[in-house]
């Protein structure tokens, strides 16, 4: 590349440009960690999208309004963090800069959420970053036609690279946003052809702006060190009703020795080198140094947005006092007041009719309930709302010719309906929930341990939890899958016995501010266990006593969702014999850990026999089943000892063991 060309042409845009790759250079060589290589590629790019087109104040990160800018590539965050220093984020000064990847700084090796205001997303597993986006637009289309143009009118820009691009859920992720035309979509894809094996096509040969255009996007390819270009292309991208993708042709690691070459990805650290590249860009020499000036016209592009954001305070002023309030409540994450009172009188009718049925269906009978009253869920299903019983009868369809729809039919793409789900909670504004079998979690994984590492509140409706789904077999039964959700941090995995635990977990869900939720829901009908009205919420307890001993307190039994039935049996054969059974009901594992350590103990006190029963591995049962101090010697486990199998679902429960049976004679001969 002629660096002095590209200097002289544009000289002010230039400067700019090379403050970020010089911030960069600098951070990266002071953490001796990172990658430098693409926020020097990417930098033309991002100065003028900041510049001339991203809505944005750094003094109102949080402006509902604001366009969305979310770094994909996240090995590249030196790109954000520059450009958020630059343009003035109070959360991200220099000296967050100069401690990049340092314990405690908000500047983490990738962005991460949460850490400083104005990081929209957590981004770095590759893929994750465009496939949020496509859940940003459906929040911005869904809001823009329920509030008005006046109130929401907003793009979402995105930097994805050759590794998202790659990914599987990219794919997914294109697929959807094509075809519900999210026109307020632009993908900056950094075509720089290089990875850190080599260069792409080593891997890979794919005809990308083809491959978009191929679902229905708008596509332009242009010099991505040209700042005209990279303006006009943004601009047509603005008008054009589809979504869009512009392949920015850059030089990973621009001026540098290692550019146009995978060594240019990571740490370019040598002294000797970052000086002549400093050189070549006419730079000031100064570790962490921006020209004064340089950092001045930064300060006005971050300034040039407080008009648009007063301005957007005016119109908001005047909406209904009302709506004002509704539209803040929504935003803020917090239920309706009404929530909890038509909880109540769903668990209080169900507690007297006790219908026999499936918990996904109890999961469509809250959601009845629920989605008129809170405007901001916005449902859907990865091909199986029929199975999953996701949608209720007031959410219309969303699609381009009707994008006040709630429902999402998100077709066969688990993955991308989890990172499109985050992406609108990130929006703020909304409350995402989406069904598939509870085996596909694997597919939707990579999503959801970012729900839960960004601490959002993601509503996962995974039905078919167990064995219980029969005949389809162990491709759709999931044994391991439970202990898996209930390793990730910060994820509350619900699995409900009946409608009135359903319900309560359904609130749960609901309420919730920075857990994401799954609730594991059976296929198959379970009579009603909570037969007796409550107005407390159990299931927020995670664990209670459904069921107490009637004689001397010889034995626990624990269960979840569907065995807790199994239980029940268990417990009238036991007692029949004289045996004293208490029955533990443990809808949340994660909320009765929760708990204080004394009502654990009363409801798992020490002494009597413990057997757990749950249609997965026991992975994880062992704390309970031995105690919290691990010595507790009388247990044992009713559950899967490895794959199921394809049959009738009563048939595979036999054969498994998963009895009422099965279980009394376990704690028969555990008491001997
Ligand atoms: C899901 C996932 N797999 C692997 C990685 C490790 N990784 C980080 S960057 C990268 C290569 C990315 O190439 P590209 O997107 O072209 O970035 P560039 O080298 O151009 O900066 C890989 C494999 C990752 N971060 N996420
Ligand atoms: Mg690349």
């Amino acid at each position: 590349m002629d660096i002095k060309a590209l200097r002289t042409a544009h000289p002010e845009h230039w400067n700019k440009a090379a403050a970020i790759r010089t911030l960069t250079l600098d951070a990266v060589a002071a953490a001796n960690s990172g990658h430098s290589g693409m926020p020097m590629g990417m930098a033309d790019v991002a100065t003028v999208l900041f510049e001339k087109h991203l809505n944005f104040d750094p003094k109102a990160p949080a402006w509902p309004d604001r366009d969305r800018f979310i770094l994909s590539a996240g090995h590249g965050s030196m790109l954000l963090y520059s450009l958020m220093y630059l343009t003035g984020y109070e959360d991200i000064t220099l000296d967050q800069v100069k401690d990049f990847r340092q314990w405690g700084a908000k500047t983490a090796g990738h962005p991460e959420f949460g850490h400083a205001r104005g990081i929209e997303t957590t981004t770095g597993p590759l893929g994750q970053g465009i496939a949020n986006s496509v859940g940003f637009a459906i929040a911005e289309e869904i809001q823009r036609a329920t509030w008005g143009k006046k109130i929401i009118d907003h793009n979402t820009y995105v930097i994805a690279g050759d590794g998202c691009l790659m990914e599987g859920v990219s794919q997914e992720a294109i697929g959807l946003a094509g075809m519900q035309k999210l026109g307020h979509l632009c993908v900056l894809w950094d075509n720089n052809n290089i990875t850190i094996d080599g260069t792409v096509d080593m891997a890979d040969i794919t005809d990308q702006p083809a491959r978009f255009a191929a679902s229905g996007w708008h596509v332009q390819s242009i010099d991505g060190h040209d700042p005209e270009a990279i303006d006009a292309a943004l601009t047509a991208a603005k008008a054009d009703p589809r979504p869009s993708m512009i392949a920015c042709k850059t030089h990973i690691a621009l001026g540098h020795a290692a550019q146009d070459t995978s060594k240019g990805h990571g740490a370019l650290t040598n002294a000797d080198q970052l000086k002549a590249t400093k050189e070549l860009y006419g730079a000031p020499l100064g570790d962490f140094e921006v020209a004064a000036d340089v950092k001045a016209q930064w300060e006005a592009i971050g300034a040039r947005g407080a008009e648009t954001r007063a301005a957007w305070e005016e119109r908001f002023a005047t909406l209904s006092g009302t709506k004002q309030a509704e539209f803040n409540r929504a935003y803020a994450g917090e239920a309706p007041k009404k929530l909890s009172a038509t909880i109540r009188a769903l668990k209080k009718q169900i507690s007297e009719s006790q219908p026999k049925v499936a918990t996904r269906k109890s999961s469509e009978m809250t959601l009845e309930v629920v989605n008129p009253i809170m405007g901001e869920t916005i449902g859907g299903s990865a091909d199986l709302t029929g199975s999953n019983n996701t949608k209720t009868s007031d959410l219309g369809i969303f699609n381009p010719d009707n994008r006040k729809g709630r429902y999402i039919y998100y077709g066969v793409r688990e993955h991308g309906m989890a990172a499109a789900m985050n992406g609108m909670a990130l929006h703020g504004g909304a409350r995402p929930y989406g069904g598939t079998f509870m085996c596909f979690t694997d597919y939707a994984r990579g999503a959801m341990r970012l729900s839960a590492l960004m601490g959002i509140p993601t509503t996962y409706v995974m039905t078919h939890d167990s064995i219980g789904l029969g005949e389809d077999g162990p491709t759709h039964q999931p044994v391991e899958h439970l202990a898996m959700m209930r390793a990730t941090p910060n994820t509350h995995v619900f699995r409900p016995a009946d409608t009135v635990e359903t319900a309560e977990s359904w609130e749960m869900a609901l309420t919730s501010t920075s857990t994401p939720s799954v609730l594991c829901l059976s296929r198959q009908n379970l009579p009603t266990v909570r037969t007796e009205h409550k107005t407390k919420n159990l299931t927020a307890q995670g664990a209670y006593v459904l069921a107490e001993a009637t004689g001397k307190r010889q034995a626990i039994l624990m269960a979840t969702g569907s065995e807790v039935e199994v239980a029940l049996a268990a417990r009238d054969l036991l007692e029949a014999e004289g045996i004293g059974t208490r029955v533990v009901s443990m809808p949340c594992w994660e909320l009765f850990e929760a708990q204080d350590e004394s009502y654990r103990k009363r409801v798992l006190p020490a002494g009597p026999v413990r057997v757990a029963i749950e249609a997965g591995v026991r992975l994880g049962w062992d704390k309970w089943l031995m105690g919290e101090r691990g010595n507790n010697k009388k247990a044992g486990f009713v559950g899967m000892p490895g794959f199921g199998a394809s049959a009738p679902a009563e048939r595979l429960f036999e054969e498994f063991g998963i009895t009422a049976k099965d279980t009394a004679d376990l704690v028969k001969s555990l008491i001997k």
